[in-house]
Order: structure tokens, then C-alpha cells, then sequence
């Protein structure tokens, strides 16, 4: 049969190559860039099938390993609505990466019986990838996976991986916009323009903005639309890959976050905002530094609430109070920030397991969610109910409160709401400080980051550890979690955990305390527990 042709073709042009188990995990495949190749060219397959069996809606491929190294890289599945792929097929996805050659073809026909993909139905697959070297090669694997199984691939070049996301929900949704990059730029940047005009420049806000580009697509992006913002935000771009600059070497929100060092080839001038995006564009951090030198660190919690507080003030102001909204944070959520949002802005708070999908999940309870990891991925989520609500004040409410519903609306189209988004999440940022009059020492004096450090330990299997309660607790290996308790339990504001890494072989601690040097001390004792 033809599908036979197909299967001999794929042993010749993107062979299995190595017999390391290769696993679907939270950030999708993820690995050195050569052991690849036969992996992207069967999540080609596994993406006509999908679209299959969403009746030939169009589903997402993103070649990517975010943010790290250049030699690394990736591959993750979008589902038609621009979400994560559904967990349940992450299974058959491994499945499918690691049968051989020979096997193939019976595992990919097992998988069609299984899941009931009516292979007559056209099948339409879009394919983003970011700036890696590895990339084009990888991305082209994927198309011929597509076009094995006679779906139709539709490569849409270098585009950060939020800009995949989006493209593919407006392809199933054109209600959300155009499928283009052009259509992503009309719509968030167009909003964030528009909301501008509505919001004159005053206080202490300043519309220069530095932007650390992490030498990824985030920064190339930007540069384009540089040129099309008339003053309402001026852009000094850094780390945009030129100058031998490294992808993510020792810049980029990742290093920024992790390391709570400035990273490199940025200027430094003192209390300067900057924004670092990480490789592929779906994560921000701010910081500045002081003048002397000592770095503010801005995080995806310190996002997080300045959304969740203004987006309440609108709420207040247009009188949508029956409204829901809550945040939803993970275990790395700096406690001080958890605090402010219950005690201060009393907004309810969920806590759940780390990966972009399970917060993705639980915004979804909200009638606005917002959700963030501490690293600086999130985004908020608005109910087709919230959106109703606040399109009928527009046209029906006392003029303040349709101001403030306008403004809401223009913030809606300026998110992003498929994913955590570097470049929406940098707009709406800058829109908020600007209405706030607001320069980063204001917004950083909303609440005290409790000193933090995050610890990365080798061990022989770090599947042996489990957790519970949102990862804040380990069930395994018996004792553990009792020893933690003990070293916790010796510092003034401890808080620690430990979790097995989902992207790397690695078993990550988290530690808080009152000084930095306890907090540093606190992880190196809970580290030692682990190994
Ligand atoms: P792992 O390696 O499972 O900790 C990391 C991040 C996640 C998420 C994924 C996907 C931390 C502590 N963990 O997961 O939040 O972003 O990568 O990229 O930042
Ligand atoms: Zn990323």
C-alpha cells in the first residue's frame, strides 16, 4: 500500500538513530539536537492523526528547547484551541518517539485503531520553530511527517512559540484573529496602541523600556515592532543575536530568574527597567538594578499581582463585582507574593504542580484567572461570561464604568490567552505601570520578596522521589520529607521542597528564609538530604 511507501520512506530519511528512551514531558521532547530528528518527523504523523480526530482542525508543531542551551532542542504538540496537548495523548506520543524503524508502521496503524482517527479527512498542521541552528532541518523532518500521511504542513518560519499558539487557535477560531504573524502583530499590538491613546503618559512612568533578547526570536520580534510604535514605548533592544551572542548563555529570563544575576551584554544604567525574555518568547522577567548595582528582581509572581490588582481595580470601577477572579500560582510562588494576594488584594489563590498545562487548567475555574510561574510563563484567562459581562458595560454602563470596561477589553486583546507570552505579557506590563504612573521602584514596593534559592542536584534516579500536595510535600523515599521538616523547622520563615525536574535529569530544591544566607544554607542542607 502507499502507507507502506511511506514507512520505508521514513527509514531512509529520518532514521531512529538511538535507542535512548525519550520521553513526553512537560515541556514536550526535549533534548540534544541529533537525537531528534526521527522524533519530530513521527510527531509529523502523531499531528495528522490529531487533527484527524478533531475533525481536521488545524493542530500546532513548535520546534523549540526554550530556554536552553543552543545544542538542545525540542519539539511539543499545540492543540486546536492554541492549548497545551491533551495529556492523555502524551503517552502515545512516547509511545510512538520510541518504537524502531521496523515497528513503525504496526505502531502508528495501532494508534490510528485506538484512538478512532477517520483517515479520509483532511488534515491541516502548522509548524513554528525557533532561531537554533538545528532548526530548519528538524522543522522540515516534521513537514514530511505531515505530508506522509497526507495531511497539509504549513511552515510558518522563525515565530516564538506563543505566535504558534496563536496562530493556530485563529486558524479554528477566526473570531480570535488572523493566523499570521502580521495578525498577531494587528491584534496585540494594535490593543496595546490603542489603550495608549486612552492612557497619557504621567507620574514617574517612563516609555523607555530595555530589553534583554536572550539572543532567541522574543528580541527579533520585537525589533519589528519597534518600528511601529509611535513613542507610546521606546524599545533599546539587547542580546539579539548578533556579536557571536550565545542563545541564552548567560542572559535571557531563565539565567536572570535562576541566577538573580543581570545577564550579559545589557547596559547598565541604574534603575533602568529592563525586560528579559527567555529563547523562545514565552517567558518574562523585569529587573533593574540600583545605584549600587545590586539587582531588583521583577518575577512572574511580581507580574502576576500587578495584573491580578489592576484588572480588580477595573473591576471595581465598572462594577462587574460578581466577577470571579483568582490567581493561581505553583510551589515556587515566592511566599511573600502568596501573601500579598490573599491579605492584601484578597484575591483566592490556587496552588498546583509545576507545568505550564495544570495552571493553565485550574485559571480555567475563574471567570478571570490569572496564572503565572515564578520563572515568568503566564497569562490570564477571561470566560466567555467575563467577556459578556464586560462588553455589555461598554454599551450600556455610566461613562466611568464604560471607561473602565473599554480599557478591559483593549487589555483582553492585548493577552494572549493560549499560552504565557513574553511579548503580550511585556505590553500589558507597560500599560498597567503607565496607567499606575508607576516606575519600577513603585511597583517593586508593593511587597518584600522573601530571599530565595533554587538548587539543582544529580542523583542516581530521580524518579524514586514522589511529591504530593502541589509538590510541596514528598511521599518517597520514606523519611525524606521528615528530614525536611526538621532542617525547615530550624529557620525563621523556612519554607522548602523538593521535586524531580521534568525537562532534565535533575532533582530541583527550593528554599526560602528570612536572609539570603539562610535561605542559600537552608538548600544546601535540603540538597544534601536528597543526594
Ligand atoms: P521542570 O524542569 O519540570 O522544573 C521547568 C520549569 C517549569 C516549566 C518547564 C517547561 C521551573 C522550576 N520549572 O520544568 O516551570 O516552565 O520547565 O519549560 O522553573
Ligand atoms: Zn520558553
Amino acid at each position: 500500500s502507499s502507507l507502506r511507501v511511506v514507512y520505508a520512506f521514513a527509514r531512509e530519511m529520518h532514521p531512529k538513530t538511538s535507542d535512548v528512551f525519550i520521553q513526553y514531558g512537560t515541556a514536550g521532547f526535549r533534548t540534544k539536537a541529533n537525537l531528534l530528528e526521527h522524533v519530530v518527523y513521527r510527531m509529523g504523523l502523531l499531528a495528522v492523526i490529531r487533527s484527524r480526530v478533531k475533525n481536521g482542525r488545524t493542530i500546532g508543531i513548535m520546534i523549540t528547547a526554550s530556554h536552553n542551551l543552543e545544542p538542545d532542542n525540542g519539539v511539543k504538540l499545540v492543540d486546536p484551541d492554541g492549548e497545551m496537548l491533551e495529556q492523555s495523548w502524551e503517552e502515545i506520543a512516547t509511545r510512538l518517539a520510541n518504537v524502531s524503524d521496523n515497528d513503525l508502521e504496526s505502531t502508528t496503524e495501532q494508534v490510528i485503531r485506538e484512538v478512532k482517527a477517520d483517515m479520509s479527512l483532511k488534515a491541516s498542521v502548522f509548524i513554528g520553530m525557533d532561531t537554533r541552528y538545528t532548526s530548519p532541518r528538524l522543522a522540515a523532518a516534521a513537514s514530511n511527517g505531515v505530508i506522509a500521511l497526507k495531511g497539509t504542513p504549513k511552515e510558518l518560519g522563525i515565530v516564538t512559540t506563543p505566535m504558534l499558539h496563536f496562530c493556530v487557535r485563529c486558524r479554528n477560531d477566526n473570531k480570535y484573529g488572523t493566523p499570521t504573524e502580521e495578525g498577531y502583530y494587528e491584534k496585540i499590538v494594535g490593543a496595546f496602541k490603542n489603550i495608549r491613546q486612552k492612557l497619557p503618559v504621567f507620574g514617574e512612568y517612563n516609555t523607555t523600556l530595555y530589553v534583554d533578547g536572550a539572543n532567541g526570536v522574543g528580541g527579533k520580534k520585537l525589533n519589528i515592532i519597534r518600528k511601529s510604535l509611535d513613542g507610546e514605548l521606546d524599545l533599546n533592544l539587547y542580546n539579539l543575536g548578533g556579536n557571536g551572542g550565545k542563545l541564552n548563555l548567560n542572559c535571557g529570563a531563565d539565567f536572570v530568574k535562576v541566577s538573580q544575576k543581570p545577564p550579559v551584554g545589557v547596559e547598565h544604567v541604574p534603575f533602568q527597567r529592563v525586560a528579559s525574555l527567555d529563547g523562545d518568547g514565552d517567558r518574562l522577567i523585569y529587573y533593574f538594578l540600583d545605584d549600587k548595582e545590586n539587582m531588583h528582581l521583577l518575577d512572574g509572581d511580581r507580574i502576576a499581582t500587578l495584573y491580578a490588582s489592576y484588572i480588580t481595580e477595573l473591576l471595581n470601577t465598572c462594577e462587574a463585582r460578581d466577577l470571579k477572579l483568582g490567581l493561581v500560582q505553583t510551589a515556587y510562588a515566592n511566599g511573600a507574593s502568596t501573601k500579598y494576594i490573599t491579605e492584601e488584594l484578597k484575591v483566592p489563590v490556587t496552588c498546583v504542580k509545576t507545568g505550564v498545562k495544570h495552571l493553565h487548567h485550574a485559571a480555567l475555574a475563574y471567570d478571570i484567572g490569572v496564572y503565572f510561574e515564578a520563572n515568568g510563563h503566564g497569562t490570564v484567562l477571561y470566560s466567555q461570561n467575563a467577556k459578556n459581562t464586560i462588553r455589555k458595560i461598554t454599551l450600556e454602563g455610566e461613562p466611568e464604568q464604560r471607561k473602565a470596561a473599554e480599557l478591559l477589553l483593549n487589555i483582553i486583546d492585548i493577552t494572549n490567552e493560549t499560552v504565557g507570552d513574553a511579548i503580550s505579557d511585556l505590553f500589558l506590563v507597560e500599560t498597567i505601570l503607565c496607567a499606575r504612573g508607576e516606575n519600577v521602584r513603585q511597583w517593586l514596593a508593593a511587597y518584600t520578596d522573601l530571599p530565595c534559592r533554587q538548587l539543582k542536584v544529580t542523583v542516581q534516579d530521580r524518579n524514586a522521589i514522589s511529591t504530593t500536595d502541589a509538590e510541596r510535600q514528598c511521599t518517597a523515599p520514606e523519611g525524606l520529607q521528615l528530614k525536611i521538616d526538621e532542617l525547615v523547622g530550624k529557620y525563621a520563615n523556612g519554607r522548602a521542597f523538593v521535586r524531580p525536574s521534568g525537562t532534565e535529569d535533575i532533582v530541583r530544591v527550593y528554599a526560602e528564609s528570612d536572609t539570603q544566607q539562610e535561605a542559600d544554607k537552608l538548600a544546601v542542607e535540603v540538597s544534601q538530604a536528597v543526594f
